[in-house]
């Protein structure tokens, strides 16, 4: 029996944890969103998936949410005083992660390979796959132009206003086949959508042909939880983008966007006023503690997750 989990990066990193603690070994599998990949100091560098692989690997910076634990900076600050690009923060071992990904993508790897590999080495019992072994990357459309995700995120620090996003290559890129194979497996027990953002890390997963299609139609109890608690995002540019893309500001906007998608909205306790509207869109909603300070949280979570999609979602 698996679970199928879709997920960005920190929200999505922190529920795959707690499933993964909840679950047997290899029970879950993790798609993950490689629309924010990009290339930088010719470097391919896969937050996304860097932040899943750290954080069940127990390897990631807690405060950030991103990148690795016990960090060393030296690269930086001799990279700053070379005045090469240094806007975009590569933790010493860190590096030795873009390097290897990057030395081995043009040694004619696939993506999927490497970070099957790396998790592997890493003692992870999560199966991790990037949503396509082909490049799909996202682009902010804004006043100020086109801006690549990362420059929007972290150089301009979401600033410029979103006027609409969208994936460049996604029409050349097909889901990776074992995506397709974990959907269509018999022993599929449920499809969960992370607490990511819907935009930026779940939009790009679902854009990938047919995917949307096969959830739709996907006869297994489908799970998503909000990424938003209270109006406000837990963590990131969701409540911004939401606001900008002309969406309601609040669980409500979010379950929205999954309307045909999800047999169960998860929101948090806060937003239990919500329930009626929601499921006024013709979904379950049911309200859990959803914020997830720590591990046992992040477990506490996943375990009651499990028990909704146990009881039909
Ligand atoms: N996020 C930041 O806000 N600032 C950074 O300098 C930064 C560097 C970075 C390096 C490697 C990596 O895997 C992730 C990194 N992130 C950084 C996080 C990343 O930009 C975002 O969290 C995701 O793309 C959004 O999910």
């Amino acid at each position: 029996m698996t679970i199928l989990t879709l997920a960005g990066g920190v929200g999505g990193a922190k529920l795959a944890l707690g499933l993964d603690r909840a679950l047997t070994a290899g029970e879950q599998t993790v798609v993950v969103n490689t629309g924010d990949d990009f290339e930088h100091l010719g470097l391919h560098i896969a937050p996304d998936i860097d932040t899943v692989v750290y954080t069940l690997a127990g390897l990631a910076n807690r405060e950030q949410g991103w990148g690795r634990q016990g960090e060393s900076w030296a690269f930086m600050a001799a990279l700053g005083a070379l005045g090469g690009e240094a806007w975009f923060n590569l933790g010493d071992g860190d590096l030795a992660m873009h390097v290897t990904r990057t030395e081995r993508l043009r040694g004619g790897e696939a993506l999927s390979s490497i970070t099957a590999d790396i998790a592997a080495r890493l003692g992870i019992a999560s199966r991790i796959l990037p949503m396509s072994d082909q490049p799909v990357r996202t682009v902010i459309e804004t006043p100020e132009g086109d801006l690549a995700f990362q420059h929007w995120f972290v150089r301009d620090r979401c600033g410029p206003t979103v006027r609409a996003v969208r994936f460049a290559g996604i029409e050349a890129a097909a889901p990776l086949p074992a995506f397709l194979d974990a959907l269509r497996a018999s022993g599929l027990k449920a499809l969960v959508i992370a607490p990511s953002n819907p935009f930026v890390s779940i939009a790009p997963i679902l854009g990938l042909a047919g995917i949307d299609t096969a959830i739709r139609v996907l006869r297994r109890p489908r799970l998503a939880v909000s990424p938003i608690v209270g109006g406000a995002a837990i963590k990131g540019p969701a409540a911004k983008m939401l606001a900008e893309l002309g969406h309601d500001v609040s669980a409500l906007g979010v379950a929205r966007c999954y309307a045909g998608l999800v047999d169960t909205f998860v929101v948090d306790g806060a937003d239990a006023g919500l329930k009626p509207e929601i499921e006024a869109l013709g979904m379950r909603c049911a309200v859990l503690d959803t914020v997830m300070r720590n591990d046992a949280d992040k477990e506490r979570l996943a375990r009651a997750i499990l028990a909704l999609a146990e009881n039909g979602a």
